[in-house]
Formats: C-alpha cells, structure tokens, sequence
C-alpha cells in the first residue's frame, strides 16, 4: 500500500498542493495528472457542494490525496468530508485549545473522538469497512488553521491537544482579525505569522500556509513550511486567459 498522505505530513515531506473550487472532474483529472503532491478541496469559500467533492475524489485517477476544508468546525460537514473519502480534514477558524480539541475528536472514531460510523465511499461501500475503521484515526490527517489573532495568542495551548498533524495559516483571514485585510507583508502580520510558527515548531508539528503565486509562497518554503497551497483554480485560469489575450495583443493580434 502506498504511504499515506499523513504519514508524509508528519514526517515533513514538502508537499504542494492547490485549492480546487470549481466543481468539475476534468480539474480533478487534469491536477491530478499535473503532479501535485495534494489537492485542497474548499467547501468553505466556494459553491462546492459534499457531492461535487465526492466526483473530484472520483477524478483523481492518479490517487493524489485530496483534503477538504469544510466550512465550519461542524460535526455534520466534517462526517460527510470524511465519509466521501478524504485524506484528512483542513478546519478553518480555530482559536481555542477547546476547538482544536473538537477538531481533532470529530475527525476520529471512538474511543479517540466522537466520529460517527458510516458505510460510504471512504469504507468502499463495505467492502473494505473493517480495514477502513481499524486504520482511519491513524491515517486521517487533521489540520487547523490558525487565522485569527485570538488563536495566535491562544496557539501556545492549541498546540497542547494531542492528535493535530499540521497548523495550516491563513493569512488573509489572519490580516482581516487584525484590521489589515489582504496586507499580508504588513509586518503586524508577519509578526503573528513568527509568532504561531515559532510555537508549532517547537511542538514539531509541521506548518502549512496558503499564498496566491510561487512567489507568495516561496519565503515561507525557504523558511520550513511543509505544507503549501499555491493559488486558486479560478485564479489560474483567470490569469492564464488573461495572459494569453496580453500574448496575442504584443504580437500584433486584432483582439480587443
Ligand atoms: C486565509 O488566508 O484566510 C486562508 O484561509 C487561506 O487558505
Ligand atoms: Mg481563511
């Protein structure tokens, strides 16, 4: 069996992933062809609904590992996420060690956490129900952001709850709770972001972050984070039909 995507978290592997939004199988196909270590499929800031997460799951044929951020540090969502077949869980928002507790509870069976048992995809309709249960609390990765500033003063008890793979930042939302929305470089925020990794490190559990390009995301490799997100599908293909227009305009092209 391959290793799990967890295991590869947990021992630090770099590991790049990219934020899915649209719903469609061809982008499942096509990232998963593309060679990314791991998809970030968003049911928080997206019209994704738990079925359209299940067909990219689906159409990921080379098996990439897909995680989903559910909306809200909720039993319902995280249940569903889990059930359709992901590789582990991204919970937006947690700001107390209460809620890194939950998080990590809901995301396993008993007597762990408080996850319910259900027979679907993930459990192979129940085919392979009873592998599946004994296994998933040890192959499930659970991942926190930590995106507002009360969870950047509360970090040094979050990062206390036992069962947490990674503290995935969010930069934008961490700048909205400061009142610097979008000001990633502004050095209030940069200071929270040192602060929330010197405390992870520490703990040696791996950091994740999101950035909108390479370039975004680059100081924050060079700087130890594991766990990386570049971009957004929308924002891809945006910026991909947008440079193509540019492309053809310079070489003399009659558009527009
Ligand atoms: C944020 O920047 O707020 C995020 O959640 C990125 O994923
Ligand atoms: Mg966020």
């Amino acid at each position: 069996m391959n290793e799990t995507f967890k295991k590869r978290l947990n021992r630090g592997d770099l590991l790049i992933g990219t934020i899915i939004t649209i719903a469609s199988p061809e982008i499942g196909e096509i990232y998963s062809g593309a060679g990314f270590d791991w998809l970030f499929i968003d049911l928080e800031h997206s019209a994704l609904s738990v079925k359209d997460a299940q067909v990219i799951l689906q159409s990921t044929s080379l098996g990439t590992p897909c995680l989903i951020r559910v909306p809200s540090l909720d039993d319902i969502w995280i249940k569903k996420a889990l059930d359709i077949g992901a590789s582990g869980i991204i919970i937006p928002q947690v700001k107390t060690a209460e809620d890194a507790q939950k998080a990590v509870q809901l995301c396993k069976y008993p007597p762990e956490g408080f996850r319910s048992v259900g027979i679907g995809r993930a459990q192979g309709y129940g085919e392979n129900f009873q592998e599946y249960v004994i296994n998933a609390n040890d192959n499930i990765a659970v991942i926190i952001q930590i995106e507002h500033k009360d969870a950047v003063k509360n970090m040094g008890d979050i990062i206390k709850v036992a069962g947490i793979d990674s503290v995935f930042i969010g930069p934008y939302d961490l700048s909205a709770s400061m009142n610097k929305i979008g000001r990633i470089a502004d050095a209030d925020i940069q200071n929270a972001i040192a602060q929330v990794k010197e405390i992870a490190e520490r703990a040696n559990i791996p950091l994740g972050i999101f950035g909108a390009t390479v370039d975004a995301v680059r100081p924050y490799i060079m700087n130890g984070y594991t766990l990386v997100a570049i971009g957004i599908d929308t924002m891809l293909i945006s910026n991909a039909a947008k440079g193509m227009i540019e492309k053809i305009k310079h070489i003399g092209g009659n558009i527009g």
